[in-house]
């Protein structure tokens, strides 16, 4: 074998190459794109809590939640979670004052169930929010796909309020529904 057939061999090898890999190369990538998600953290009893919440899946099962949010009674323990319907798949939403049942002027977590759903992930841990009534949360899960989809149907919310002088930690603070960023 000479040279120039040599060099013929590798131009065509290295084009079978190039072939090969523009055929794989886009079911290689699709699994590997994050999907980005956020929600928009709104107040809920008048709380003064609001804040953003960033949602990233990688690989279908990795979950990564990154939530800042301010207004927060300080030193208290505030529960925040991923609410959804489970049956049926119907969106969870954020509550209106008109959820209030029974006219006490506060929508207790039962009274919101309605809306959000139960608690599909509990964002763990619920550290104690600091002096200045601040939180910086993140924290990744590995998730179960068919636990967590649709991830756009759900909503956070965020919990912990002080209701006639005694802090009830499962009044609901801010909700916000999911969407994709895609
Ligand atoms: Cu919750």
């Amino acid at each position: 074998m000479d040279i120039k057939s040599m060099e013929s061999d590798m131009k065509q090898l290295v084009y079978i190459f190039m072939i090969t890999a523009m055929v794989f190369a886009p079911m290689a990538v699709a699994d590997d794109i994050p999907q980005e998600y956020m929600a928009v953290l709104e107040s809920l009893n008048d709380s003064g809590v609001e804040g953003i919440a960033w949602i990233t899946v990688t690989d279908g099962k990795y979950l990564t939640v990154e939530i800042e949010a301010v207004g927060f009674e300080a030193g208290k323990p505030h529960p925040q979670h991923v609410h959804g319907m489970d049956k049926p798949r119907r969106n969870s939403s954020c509550p209106t004052p008109d959820a209030d049942a029974n006219g006490d002027g506060i929508v207790s977590v039962g009274e919101g169930l309605p809306n959000y759903g139960p608690v599909v992930l509990p964002l763990v841990p619920f550290d104690l929010v600091g002096a200045d009534g601040s939180l910086s949360y993140a924290a990744t899960f590995q998730i179960r796909p068919e636990k967590l989809q649709p991830l756009h149907k759900r909503s956070v919310v965020l919990h912990g309020l002080t209701v006639d002088s005694t802090y009830v930690p499962s009044t609901p603070v801010a909700c916000g529904e999911i969407f994709a960023l895609d």
